[in-house]
Parts: C-alpha cells; sequence; structure tokens
C-alpha cells in the first residue's frame, strides 16, 4: 500500500482541460493528431471523467457513441470516423462504408464493451439512471450482436486484435501469424506524433491490413467473419467486459423499470460466466483461447487473465488468485502491468507489451471493489491518482519508471484519474 492519498494542492483543472481540449462537441477525441475520430471504449471510459465535473457532458458522451451504431445489426463499431480528420489510417475508405444511425461512416469491428458499466458507475455517482433510459435498447442491440451474432449464442469470437483494444499485446503474436500480411500497408501516420518503438511494428501493421483484406473478400460479413476470419481469438478480457456490462445493464434496465431487457441483459451475464467457467483451467480462470486452433495461450500472463476481476461472478478461488497476481506479476508502482515481466515478447515501453495503462488499472480497481476488496482498490486508485503530473497526460507509462510514453494530452488518463481522485478518501 503507498497510502499518500490525497496529497494537498491537488489541482483537477489541468486533467479537465485535456478532456475540454479533447472535447469536439458531443464526442471526446482520445488524443489530437494521434487518434482524431471517436473510439468506442475510449469514449466510454472518458464519459466516467466528464462525470466528475459535468454530468450532462458525460451523458452526451456515451449518447453519441450509441447514436453511431449501425441500425441494421446492432454493431457499435470501434471506430466512429470524423470527416474533417485525415490524420489517421486506416481511414473510413478502408472499410465497407457501414453508417452509424447517425450518418457518420463507421468501421466495421467493435471494441471491449464497456460502455454499459460506464452508464452505472454515473447514475451511481450521480443518484439518477434516469438519463440512461434512451441508452438501454441500444445497449441491449449491441450485446445481442456480440453474443448471438459473434458468438452464435456464447463467447463473442474476436476478428481482430483491434477489437480487443490491446492492439498488439503478446498474446496474439503467434494467432498473427495466421494472417496474410497485406502488401498495400498505407503510410503509418502514428510515427509522427510517438517514438517508433512505442508502438506496434510494421510486421504486426501488415496484419491488421491483412485482416481488412480478408473481410473485404469475406464480403463484411459479420457471421462470416466470426467463422472465417484468418484471427479468430475468445478473448477472457474482453468477455468478462461484456459479462459486466450485461450485468450492469441488467441493474440499470431494473432501476428504471425496464423488465425485458434486464431479464435479457441478466441471462446474457450468466451465459457468459458460465462460457468462462466451461473453459477455465483448474484456477477458474480462463486463458484467451484461439478459436482457429482450439488452442488456449498459457505461456504469458498479460491483463487478459487479470481483467476477469470484472465478472460479478466469478469464484472464489479465482477471485484469489487474481487479487495474487495483481499483487504480483502484474504488480507496478504504477499500477496494473499490460504484461508480465516474465512472458516471453514482454518489452516495457512498446504500446501494450508491457506499459501501465490508466484504464486496465481502474477497470482491475472496480472489479475488486465490487469483490470487497476495497484496500486494493483503494491503492490502485491512489497509484493512478498520486503521480506527478507535469501536463502530459500521457497514453500509458513505463511500468518501472513511471515515464510517461505514447501521446501526449491523453483523454482516459485524464478522465479516469479524475474519477480515482474522487473515489479516495479524505
Ligand atoms: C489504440 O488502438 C488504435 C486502433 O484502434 C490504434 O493503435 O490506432 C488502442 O490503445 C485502443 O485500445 C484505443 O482504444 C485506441 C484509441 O485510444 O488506440
Amino acid at each position: 500500500m503507498s497510502g499518500g492519498l490525497v496529497a494537498p494542492g491537488w489541482d483537477p483543472e489541468p486533467l479537465r482541460a485535456v478532456l475540454r481540449g479533447n472535447d469536439r462537441g458531443s464526442h471526446t477525441i482520445p488524443a489530437a493528431g494521434l487518434y482524431p475520430h471517436q473510439w468506442n471504449w475510449d469514449s466510454a471510459l472518458i464519459a466516467v471523467g466528464w462525470a466528475t465535473f459535468d454530468v450532462p457532458r458525460a451523458w452526451r458522451e456515451l449518447t453519441s457513441l450509441l447514436a453511431a451504431q449501425d441500425p441494421r445489426d446492432g454493431l457499435v463499431a470501434h471506430i466512429a470516423f470524423d470527416p474533417a480528420a485525415t490524420s489517421y489510417n486506416p481511414g473510413p475508405a478502408w472499410w465497407s462504408g457501414r453508417q452509424g444511425g447517425d450518418g457518420r461512416l463507421i468501421s466495421d469491428i467493435t471494441q471491449p464493451p464497456v460502455a454499459a458499466t460506464c452508464a452505472r458507475v454515473i447514475a451511481e455517482r450521480t443518484g439518477d439512471a434516469e438519463p440512461a433510459r434512451p441508452l438501454l435498447e441500444p445497449l441491449q442491440r449491441w450485446h445481442d450482436f456480440l453474443v448471438d451474432v459473434r458468438g452464435g449464442g456464447g463467447e463473442p469470437v474476436l476478428v481482430h486484435p483491434w477489437e480487443s483494444g490491446r492492439d498488439n499485446s503478446v498474446e496474439w503474436d503467434v494467432p498473427l501469424t495466421a494472417v496474410p500480411p497485406s502488401e498495400r500497408v498505407p503510410e503509418r501516420r502514428d510515427h509522427a506524433f510517438v517514438a517508433e518503438e512505442q508502438r506496434p511494428p510494421a510486421k504486426d501493421y501488415a496484419r491488421y491490413y491483412g485482416l481488412l483484406e480478408s473481410f473485404q473478400a469475406l464480403g463484411w460479413d459479420q457471421a462470416v467473419m466470426a467463422r472465417q476470419s484468418p484471427f479468430r481469438m475468445l478473448d477472457p478480457a474482453f468477455s468478462s467486459m461484456l459479462c459486466a456490462a450485461a450485468a450492469d445493464l441488467a441493474w440499470l434496465a431494473e432501476r428504471l423499470g425496464e423488465r425485458a431487457i434486464a431479464r435479457r441483459a441478466g441471462h446474457h451475464a450468466e451465459l457468459l460466466e458460465a462460457a468462462l467457467r466451461s473453459r477455465a483451467d483448474a484456477d477458474g480462470i480462463a486463458r484467451p483461447r484461439s478459436a482457429v486452433t482450439g488452442d488456449d495461450d498459457r505461456a504469458v500472463t498479460t491483463v487478459a487473465l487479470a481483467l476477469q476481476v470484472l465478472r460479478p461472478a466469478l469464484p472464489a478461488e479465482a477471485a484469489r488468485r487474481l487479487r495474487d497476481l495483481l499483487c504480483g506479476p502484474l504488480d507496478s508502482p504504477f499500477g496494473v502491468r499490460s504484461t508480465s515481466r516474465d512472458s516471453a515478447g514482454h518489452e516495457p515501453a512498446n504500446y501494450w507489451r508491457g506499459p501501465v495503462w490508466t484504464n486496465v488499472t481502474w477497470l482491475c480497481a472496480l472489479g475488486l471493489e465490487r469483490h470487497g476488496e476495497k484496500a486494493l482498490a483503494t491503492d490502485l486508485r491512489d497509484r493512478i491518482s498520486q503521480r506527478r503530473w507535469t501536463g502530459a497526460c500521457p497514453e500509458y507509462l513505463h511500468p518501472e519508471s513511471g515515464e510517461g510514453l505514447g501521446a501526449r494530452d491523453f483523454s482516459w488518463t485524464a478522465a479516469l484519474t479524475l474519477d480515482a481522485r474522487s473515489r479516495l478518501p479524505r
């Protein structure tokens, strides 16, 4: 325990200024230049930060995320594109031309479904679930899409590493070798903003684009992609976030008297917990599984394991194991490491292969608190908020030195630091 808790003179203004600077009216971009569109889980987590000082703006953020839902099948895409922004590749031309309900062009893949959980966190903070009412049905349709279309009635299959949100995490290394690399990779615009050694290498990008070419060959049909994409993974972190989101949607719907949604969401939460248990190891923890080969990855220790602390009905023994993991191989003075030091492919300064990410630390704190581990949750929130801010607000942190890496003025770092800070005992 670092035990510092609410140092005097802490000023939320620089963090609020990051959100205001990245505010595009009804959505907030992750970071100027590097990420100029609306990203799915960024937006949901950013809403949690807005709620600490501007509650209507928080609900507007979630509303705009779901306004970009594809009304045909319920997909909430990983990106809703801003037509005025050109600094990011792959832009809309690389996708099928899908449109969200609000007319924006969107991608054809999704991202971790944390929006319902964030909506509940905001409703609990304000004591008012009513603003979530118009979001219930879109959330339900998105969860239906994940379970039915991607999961065939069970745990959803991820068809691209970007869907996990942990783009170049070490557990994707082997599965990605089955993906034919693209020979048409466009200019890397990310290198204009972040040092090359902190971003995924060219060989990964060739596969990220290769997957888009495969999807095109499959006619961009989501059910076919779930069965035939050369990259098909069951990611226990994604599934656990969906399991928590379903339970949180049920909680919101119950409060708002929406019984049918509450029942269906509750059923999804049970179904996902059962799916994770049925393929878990003896310790109750599920491993990343290739849906192509059927193999589980037991060689590496990443937050794909730790984030299972979000499963509301996690067995007690599994909860203890995850606590040990968080206090052991994934422990950093700055939060939760994305990858343990002894995992093959660990790189402490490279993106999702070692650095500490504020969103992961925050989500683990939430899960721990919900399982009654209040002291550990407080300790993680303390680590999030005790950083010596230099105004940089980095995308990720070196797990040993705490050095800020990646983009600067990164929205979810600011948002979740505001939230974490507000939850520390005074
Ligand atoms: C990163 O992913 C995007 C692709 O979606 C990229 O590298 O271009 C990831 O860190 C992802 O989790 C995040 O949502 C996104 C925007 O912050 O950036």
